[in-house]
């Protein structure tokens, strides 16, 4: 299903459009003052959210990097280290927020699908006089730039011990954890189980407008609510947007959807242009198609695309990184096929 103006829009999954149920939902709000404790509709999120994650709480935040950041913020101290894979999104894309508000720096392991092994925790820990002692351990999951996989369960067990063992706290930027839900079937608790905290969005797969939380232990969640309101994140009748994310929440399970249609452009593209997209990758909602087996490239399929109504853009160099979501359906997905050269 596109949007009212016939384009579809592949770019990422941000670029959802409220549904009228949602529309309705925002309209009919009853709200309070959040800042006082008072928005009931955002008090039922962060209850519904704590439950689902399994945690004793959560707060509402504007943006998944609010969320990251206010974990970064609150589980380290200046000077010391966050250890994540190279790639994250909380080290690349977030503005080097950590450096300003945290005072940190990231300790980038090598990794090509957003998996950490304990042996890459072990050897952060500070050997010798001059190294910088790490902190936090952050993982991203599922992991966006490489086109959103998922790190196994017993992966991220197995290096949270590790991490443990040596004092670090851990985080997880699970602004895509549901998807990694859906790929798995393992629900989000468990996921959660091996972290301290977990933030997750409601505005990326789940197709709410903005909003992201930050779950977690009842007194880290209190001191996040108070840095909340440091950063200006207090937003009062906020229950305007928090009614739309509890809709997002609820249909939360929608998200199969979403990879079916991935797989099939991801089958699409590597039948028609070999070398593009390696479909056993594809694991949730995105195809990072390598363009160079295109006629033309990137510039040529972008153009393409564009004419054909379909809006992409070119992420990384020389790729397009597809993202599936609720308005895109089996029949966008077959628009990028044809709109696409012909080799
Ligand atoms: N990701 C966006 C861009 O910022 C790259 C996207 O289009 O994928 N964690 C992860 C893993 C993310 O992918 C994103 C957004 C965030 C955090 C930040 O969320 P927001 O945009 O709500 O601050």
């Amino acid at each position: 299903m596109a949007f009212a103006d016939g384009t579809a829009d592949f770019r990422s999954d941000t670029v959802t459009r409220p549904t009228e149920a949602m529309r309705k939902a925002m309209a009919d709000a009853i709200v309070g003052d959040d800042v006082y404790g008072e928005d009931p509709t955002v008090n039922l999120l962060e209850e519904e959210s704590a439950a689902v994650v399994g945690t004793e709480a959560a707060v509402f935040v504007p943006s998944g990097t609010m969320g990251n950041q206010l974990a970064i913020w609150g589980h380290t101290i200046p000077g010391s280290e966050v250890v994540c894979v190279e790639t994250a999104h909380v080290r690349n894309h977030e503005r080097a927020a950590a450096a300003a508000i945290a005072g940190v720096q990231f300790r980038g392991v090598e990794s090509p699908d957003g998996s950490i092994t304990p042996d890459q925790v072990k050897d952060t820990a500070a050997p010798e006089h001059h190294h910088p002692r790490p902190s936090l351990l952050a993982w991203e999951n599922t992991h966006n730039t490489s086109g959103g996989t998922v790190t196994p369960l017993d992966v991220m067990v197995e290096t949270s011990d590790a991490a443990r063992a040596i004092g670090l706290r851990i985080h997880l930027d699970g602004a895509r954890l549901f998807n990694a839900v859906a790929a798995t079937g393992i629900t989000a608790d468990r996921w959660a189980d091996p972290v301290d905290t977990v933030q997750f969005c409601f505005s990326k797969g789940l197709g709410a407008p903005v909003g992201s939380i930050l779950c977690g232990p009842a007194d880290f969640i209190d001191e996040a609510r108070y840095r909340r309101k440091m950063l200006g994140g207090g937003m009062r009748q906020v229950g305007v947007i928090a009614s739309a994310a509890r809709i997002a929440l609820a249909e939360r399970d929608r998200l199969t959807e979403d990879h079916e249609n991935a797989r099939r452009l991801a089958d699409g593209l590597a039948d028609r242009y070999p070398g593009s997209v390696d479909p056993a990758a594809v694991q949730t909602n995105m195809v990072i198609a390598d363009c160079s087996p295109i006629p033309g490239g990137v510039a040529a399929a972008i153009d393409a695309l564009a004419a054909a109504g379909v809006v992409a853009a070119e992420f990384p160099v020389g790729h397009i990184r597809f993202v599936t979501h609720r308005d895109v359906d089996a029949a966008d997905v077959e628009r990028v096929l044809a709109g696409l050269p012909r080799p």
